[in-house]
């Protein structure tokens, strides 16, 4: 891919802001700075990644707005090319004017994704840290924006590096072997390659094994809250949401429609629903809370079922603890603050809680985090694949690692094993962009904001 132009577009968000940005990257971006400020320093003579005050002018020379300019050198800009950027007025009409100016004077508007395109294209980051940057402009959590933070500086690469190194190892000793018959191959030499492969598979599964915790620190999680009527099933979304949403009555059926709302659950970000008592009903507009909350469980990370520990378990409850067991679920005696039905039969496993004095919401958070983790726990700082691509190759990596292995035992041909091997270390080099197409990358950026 050749770059030859210059880029420009609005970093920041839409809506009313005190400030935005515009973006220009590309070899004409200080001639086009120098078209379009007026300051007492013109953008030529301007020391890299200074703030210099100004005003942004049209072709006419009418101000368009008020703004402060900096002039990146490369390489030490973003994308490693020459760089300007334009922080100007927020809003739409100003950042659009200026926007306007830059694109007048010879950049073209840039394509989603384009500036973290041209980072990854230049050597500045790789392809998981450009990935990564995507996932900081979109984390929904603190420990979701530090994960990012950390495969962003390196920590994911990094690993897929070494491991991709020790498999380039293992491969010079296959090349080495192939024109040795067999029994004048030392069998050290063949011992070191057995070892170097199983180790390699052991960092590659560890990568992976992270990488459900991973995921929905990155993408969240839906939870949707359901029992039957009464239960108390609105008063603890409203207490897991610290807000008085949902309507909460004595009257079982108070819930009709689907409500929702996110909370962050230890650093994961939830998407929580409410849904309406599930029982049968002669009521219309009952029936079809029911129907639209039989659909939320289907599309459910986790169903938390509600029981009410204050009555006695019923057919529908029963119906309800069987049914709902087909999914990843908790199951939540609720009211645990009055006085308990003394014949109530309830597993060991579930948590008791109540919705009033928030008993148990500890414990509650603990098994949400460990349920959606599948017992691994959030750690930010942990190095993981952290998207479905990334599982993907090292996927594909370990079926190819596991093939040179039955190869090695059943002593087939070094020529054979060689080229699996080549293909073990093609799918580590595709996670950070070494060995990777034109329109694998292309369909990588896209996903991308435009201005990043
Ligand atoms: N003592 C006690 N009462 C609770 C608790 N949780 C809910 N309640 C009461 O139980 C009643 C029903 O609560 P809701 O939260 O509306 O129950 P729901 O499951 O959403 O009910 P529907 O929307 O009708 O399906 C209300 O009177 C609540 O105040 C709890 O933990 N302890
Ligand atoms: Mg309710």
């Amino acid at each position: 891919m050749k770059i030859n132009d210059t880029i420009a577009a609005i970093a920041t968000g839409t809506g009313p802001a005190a400030l935005a940005m515009v973006r220009i990257s590309g070899p004409d971006s200080i001639n086009i700075g120098e078209a379009v400020f007026s300051g007492k320093v013109r953008p030529s003579a301007m020391e890299s990644h200074m703030l210099h005050y100004g005003h942004i002018v049209d072709a006419g020379g009418a101000q368009l707005d008020e703004a402060m300019l900096a002039v990146l050198r490369p390489p030490h800009s973003f994308t490693a090319e020459e760089m300007v950027e334009i922080t100007c007025h927020g809003g739409a009409a100003s950042a659009g004017a200026v926007l306007e100016a830059v694109l007048a004077s010879g950049a073209r508007p840039a394509r989603p994704g384009e500036f973290s395109l041209r980072a990854f294209l230049n050597g500045r980051i790789d392809l998981a840290q450009a990935e990564a940057v995507c996932d900081i402009i979109n984390a929904k959590t603190g420990a979701a924006a530090r994960a990012a933070l950390e495969r962003l500086s390196g920590g994911l690469s990094r690993k897929v590096a070494a491991v991709r190194e020790s498999l380039l190892d293992a491969a010079a000793l296959v090349e080495s072997m192939i024109d040795f018959p067999e029994e004048d191959i030392p069998p050290a030499d063949s011992r070191a390659l057995v070892q170097k492969i199983d180790l390699t598979e052991s960092q590659v599964k560890q990568l992976l094994k992270g990488s459900r915790a991973a995921l929905v620190l990155k993408d969240g999680a839906r939870v949707v809250i359901a029992g039957k009527p009464n239960v108390g099933k609105s008063s603890l979304f409203n207490m897991l949401l610290k807000e008085e949403k949902a309507i909460v009555t004595e009257t079982p059926g108070t819930t009709r429609d689907v409500l929702e709302g996110w909370i962050d659950v230890r650093g994961i970000p939830i998407r929580l629903f409410d849904t309406a008592g599930l029982r049968d009903t002669l009521d219309k507009i009952e029936a079809h809370g029911i129907s639209r909350a039989r659909g939320k469980l289907e599309q459910a990370d986790l169903v938390l079922l509600v029981l009410d520990g204050t009555a006695q378990i019923t057919g529908e409850d029963e119906t309800l603890i069987a049914e709902t067991g087909k999914y990843a679920r908790l199951v939540l005696v609720n009211k645990c603050d009055g006085p308990q039905y003394s014949n109530n039969k309830f597993d060991q496993s579930w948590l008791r809680i109540s919705a009033v004095t928030e008993e148990g919401l500890s414990e509650l958070e603990k098994s949400l985090v460990s349920k959606l983790t599948d017992g691994q726990g959030i750690d930010p700082g942990a190095a993981a694949a952290a998207n479905a691509r990334q599982v993907q190759l090292m996927e594909e990596c370990l079926k190819h690692l596991e093939t040179v292995k039955s190869s090695l035992e059943q002593k087939l041909s070094y020529e054979l094993l060689a080229s699996d091997l080549k293909a073990a270390i093609e799918a580590l080099g595709q996670i950070t962009g070494q060995t990777i197409g034109e329109d694998v990358l292309n369909r990588i950026f896209e996903k991308f904001c435009i201005g990043k």
